[in-house]
């Protein structure tokens, strides 16, 4: 049966079952996209990018454009194979429509190999077209172009052949539903950081960007994959070789890709992906990319006699020093784990990982002696830089100070011992540090001050880092202990959150004390313990009435609701020392009048990045930045 030749509507058992499926969605859109704020709109852009990406994966698809319009949709149109708008075998309905509105097209219809399965990833679009106000989906395909358009997830008419087409597609633009999404303003950079990394990880793809809401767009396009990715992470730091190292092979059905480039820093940076989703937390691909690394560099190093027969060898912390990486394998039935599902947990994959990374590593370090040499070189220094760390902790576990036998003198701690209520703020400076001492609630809130300027972790090793004072009550303060014997479960407040002035100072604390965590206490940040405190700008006092502002806007609004200036006085907050403790206390850190924001990890990513190019060694790229963004960095807001 042709499609054109489907009856209206009926309100048959099948669509009975679609309209079931669609309001099950609408009731309860965490269980399906996780959360429906910014968060869970993302998702949406997301579901319907990767099912062009897996279009790009299977071979047939070489464009896609993704637009922002006016009118608050998204849409995202691809040159693959169209949707197929035959008749469905079971359905009785074009396919389309049931990929539309019921299916997980992805599992159903086993269009490519590598797909994604578990938590949010690859929900099915029918998920999108349930939480939007309205979806239109044009297919083009065998000559002639197709079209559907839904409501909160049902048909309002039978798909209809709208003319003639040229070539193969599939267009979707949706509008977010207001009534079941908290947010439907999609977030520009989000997506263009997101399309820029499928670029790079599909290699040879042209993504196109339409922002119609403020006329921008960009191309995205790297012939050269993955190395590029590491060329473009490495842009603001000394690289020690060029090119990045490119291996690929395939393991039984494992396909695996790894492009590596040492710089002259200390920070092991690896982005690892499976099937172009991000594992921020690892798994088992890493664990076997790791394990290559350390024992083709040591084979190597014996060998050629730079390592001699009796000595201890390269760890994989000294192998990884300065490494910038990016891991992309595909995996045919992918298992992501933990919390946030950013875990690979296929044990077959570390095996497979090992293997292929040894085999090819091996072989290009034959090929390329100098980038050998260059390589062991910076791993012995590496190695005898942890014997002089292992030397400067022995000193301050001595001290006492790693095993949380004498708390930094700083600390005014809290009386509760039960990490999970238990808060520590880091306040920036000793005079807001009294106050918020004042104001907190001692049972279970703790405070330590932080003086001056913290140490940039990003240009220092770890025994440098055990000599500053602060880095040091800050571990102690925390317990989990710092390097190869951090333990989490050790951790001593499950809440800590940065306090600190809503000025340059202020963000430049915040975005070394983000780094710190992001490098050296990843799994704070993974697993949602740090936050940070939102500070008002304003205090608005008008007679008896009185009300604080976070922000400029909300300070207009509360002279509007005041009924304009007269008789108003607004105070703007410089800092946190210019409030006593009870404001302080209102407003900032009791519990239920507060807000705090949760650190993800791309926050803190970001964090890092922005100081690695303010801090970091080459010039140009900093003088660009800083030109570029001149209004942002004194404006930080992470
Ligand atoms: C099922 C089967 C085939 C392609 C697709 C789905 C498909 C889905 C989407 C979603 C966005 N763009 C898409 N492009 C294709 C294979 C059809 C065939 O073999 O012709």
């Amino acid at each position: 049966m042709a499609p054109e030749s489907v009856q209206p509507l009926a309100y048959d058992a099948s669509s009975i079952q679609v309209l079931e499926g669609l309001s099950a969605v609408r009731k309860r859109p965490g269980m399906y996209i996780g959360s429906t704020d910014a968060r869970g709109l993302y998702q949406l852009f997301s579901e319907v990018v990767d099912n062009s990406i897996d279009e790009v994966l299977a071979g047939a698809c070489t464009q896609i454009d993704v637009t922002v319009h006016s009118d608050g949709s998204l849409s995202v149109r691809d040159n693959g194979r169209g949707i197929p708008v035959e008749e469905h075998p079971k359905y009785h309905r074009p396919t389309l429509e049931i990929v539309m509105t019921v299916l997980h097209a992805g599992s159903k219809f086993d269009r490519t190999a590598y797909k994604v399965s578990g938590g949010l990833h690859g929900v099915g679009v029918h998920v999108v077209n349930a939480l939007s106000e309205w979806l239109e989906v044009r297919v083009r395909r065998n000559g002639h172009t197709y079209f559907q358009r839904y409501e909160r997830g049902a048909p309002v008419a039978p798909l209809e052949t709208t003319g003639p087409a040229e070539g193969t597609g599939t267009e979707t633009r949706f509008k977010p539903d207001g009534t079941v999404m908290e947010t439907t303003v999609f977030d520009k950079e989000t997506i263009a950081r997101r399309l820029k990394e499928l670029s790079f990880l599909n290699a040879g793809v042209t993504i196109n960007f339409r922002d119609e809401r403020d006329h921008s767009s960009e191309t995205f396009h790297h012939a050269g994959g993955i190395a590029e990715f590491v060329e473009d992470m490495n842009r603001t730091v000394t690289a020690l070789f060029q090119p990045p190292i490119y291996l690929h092979a395939k393991r039984d059905t494992t396909d695996i890709e790894v492009a590596m480039q040492y710089n002259d820093g200390y920070n092991d940076t690896t982005l690892a992906f499976v099937n172009n989703i991000n594992t921020a937390d690892g798994g088992t691909h890493v664990v076997g990319m790791r394990a290559a690394l350390t024992r083709t560099l040591n084979d190597y190093a014996r060998q050629r006699g730079f390592v001699k027969g009796d000595k201890e060898g390269l760890t994989g912390e000294d192998v990884r020093e300065g490494l910038t990486a990016v891991l992309s394998v595909k995996v045919l039935e992918p298992q992501f784990e933990g919390q946030t599902k950013a875990r690979l947990g296929n044990s077959e994959v570390k095996g497979q990982v090992e293997s292929a990374v040894h085999d090819k590593l091996a072989e290009f370090l034959e090929e390329h002696p100098a980038v050998g040499q260059t390589l062991i070189g910076k791993a012995v220094q590496a190695a005898q830089a942890r014997e002089a760390a292992r030397k400067a902790r022995e000193l301050t576990r001595r001290k006492g100070l790693l095993d949380g036998g004498g708390l930094p003198g700083k600390l005014a701690d809290c009386h509760s011992r039960d990490p999970a209520e238990c808060e520590l703020f880091l306040v920036e400076g000793d005079s807001a540090g009294g106050t918020a001492k004042q104001g907190r609630d001692r049972e279970f809130q703790a405070i330590l001050p932080l003086r001056g300027k913290i140490l940039n972790v990003e240009k220092a090793r770890l025994d440098q880092m055990l000599q500053n004072e602060h880095i040091r009550a800050l571990i102690t303060a925390i317990g989990v202990g710092i390097g190869d014997e951090i333990d989490i479960s050790r951790l001593r407040y499950h809440k800590i959150i940065l306090m600190t002035d809503a000025d340059v100072d202020g963000a430049h604390i915040r975005t070394l004390l983000l780094t710190f965590f992001y490098r050296k206490m990843p799994m704070l940040i993974s697993e949602g313990h740090v936050y940070i405190a939102q500070a008002p700008l304003y205090r608005v006092a008008k007679g008896n009435r009185l009300a604080y502002a976070y922000t400029d806007e909300e300070r207009d609004r509360v002279l509007q609701e005041f009924g304009g200036m007269k008789g108003v006085t607004i105070q703007r907050y410089k800092g946190l020392g210019e409030m006593n403790a009870e404001q302080l206390a209102e407003t900032t850190m009791r519990p239920g009048a507060r807000t705090l924001l949760k650190v993800t990890v791309e926050d803190a990513g970001r964090a890092n990045e922005l100081l690695q190019t303010l801090m970091g060694e080459e010039v140009e790229p900093r003088r660009a930045y800083i030109q570029a963004h001149a209004v942002e960095v004194t404006n930080l807001d992470i």
